[in-house]
């Protein structure tokens, strides 16, 4: 396979490196692209330093099999049907193609088979809404889930490189008992919460909480399921958290429900304790612990729900997609 990266310099793009070589994906040429400020920079695959290149409007992709895309979703927008025109598959992490019509959104433990409906570009969900489904769909397969209320607790990784920095330089400022400098986050996140992930949408809810919305009824090819967000940026650097209540269509005890995740792919139940998400940072599955009878919906469950957002909420989702379209070809 003749794979590109499209971002490979951010958080999303060095992990997916990582990822293809860990799970032995059959690379056998890799192409690096990232902004113009990037080119050059040398990143290792397998022993082996690749130059990273500029995109640019004037390249040719022709020959590539495979696109792994996270540049945002400006570039997805402008590059991606330019990859497909030049005959790749692009397996794309931006919001830029999620809802569309002709572009499947996957996750592949929830529904692989729309892989096969693709017409060059596959997406890659939010990362928060990964893990909540890997989580449900085993419950939802076997009884029905009608609504969900969820509250996210995420990482600052999924900010990307520089919130990141951003958690880290308060941290030391207030240690040192300096002044603290807001610069990528809408407010200090040092030793705080703040329940505000993208910009606010009409409704009150952010464009974060509404893509747990619709891309949760898009992957279940469910439009009357009920799902109410509230997303939250915490002071942790890597591993998204979320709290959520179902209400199911019949009733499932919780212990029949770990019977069900005991046996689900891609889920660890964590039965002694809890998950906390530096338990799964570098971890590809989803951690699930604290499964309970709900006290408002009858019937209906409570979970704690913890997954690295870097790998299965962006990297490790979209190369599981290119192994999809692997088998199918195979
Ligand atoms: C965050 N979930 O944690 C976001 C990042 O639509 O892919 C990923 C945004 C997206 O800030």
């Amino acid at each position: 396979m003749r794979v590109a990266i499209v971002g490979a310099t951010g958080e999303v793009g060095r992990t997916f490196l990582k990822v293809l070589e860990e799970r032995n994906f059959p690379v056998d040429e890799l192409y690096l692209y990232a902004s113009e400020k990037s080119e050059g920079t040398e990143l290792t695959f397998r022993g082996e330093k690749f130059k990273v290149r500029a995109l640019n409007k004037e390249t040719s992709f022709k020959g590539i099999d495979i696109a792994l895309f996270s540049a945002g979703s400006a570039v997805s927008k402008e590059y991606a049907p330019r990859f497909v025109k030049d005959g790749a598959i692009v397996i794309d992490n931006s919001s830029a193609w999620r809802l569309d019509p002709d572009v499947p959104l996957v996750v592949p433990e929830v529904n692989p088979e729309d892989v096969e409906n693709h017409k060059g570009i596959i997406a890659n969900p939010n990362c928060s809404t990964i893990q909540m489904l890997v989580a449900l769909k085993p419950i939802y397969d076997a009884v029905g889930i009608s609504a969900i209320v969820v509250a996210t607790y995420q990482s600052v990784s999924g900010a990307g490189a520089k919130a990141i920095r951003e958690l880290e330089e308060q941290t030391r400022a207030w240690c040192r008992g300096e002044q603290m400098e807001v610069k990528n986050l809408p407010r200090r996140i040092a030793f705080n919460v703040i329940p505000q992930i993208d910009v606010f949408t009409e409704n009150g809810y952010t464009k974060e909480e509404m893509k747990m919305v619709n891309e949760t009824r898009k992957i279940l090819h469910d439009p009357n399921i009920k799902v109410s967000a509230t997303t939250v940026r915490v002071p942790v650097f890597y591993g998204h958290s979320e709290a959520i209540s179902v209400k199911l269509n019949r009733p499932l005890e919780p212990e029949s429900a770990m019977e069900l995740l005991r046996k689900a792919k891609g889920v660890v139940l964590v039965e002694e304790g809890y998950p906390t998400p530096i338990d799964v940072a570098g971890r590809d599955e989803v951690f699930v612990g604290r499964i309970r009878k709900d006290l408002v919906f009858e019937p209906g469950l409570s979970m704690w729900v913890v997954a690295d957002n870097i790998r299965k909420g962006a990297a490790t989702n979209a190369v599981q997609i290119a192994e999809l379209l692997i088998h199918a070809k195979a």
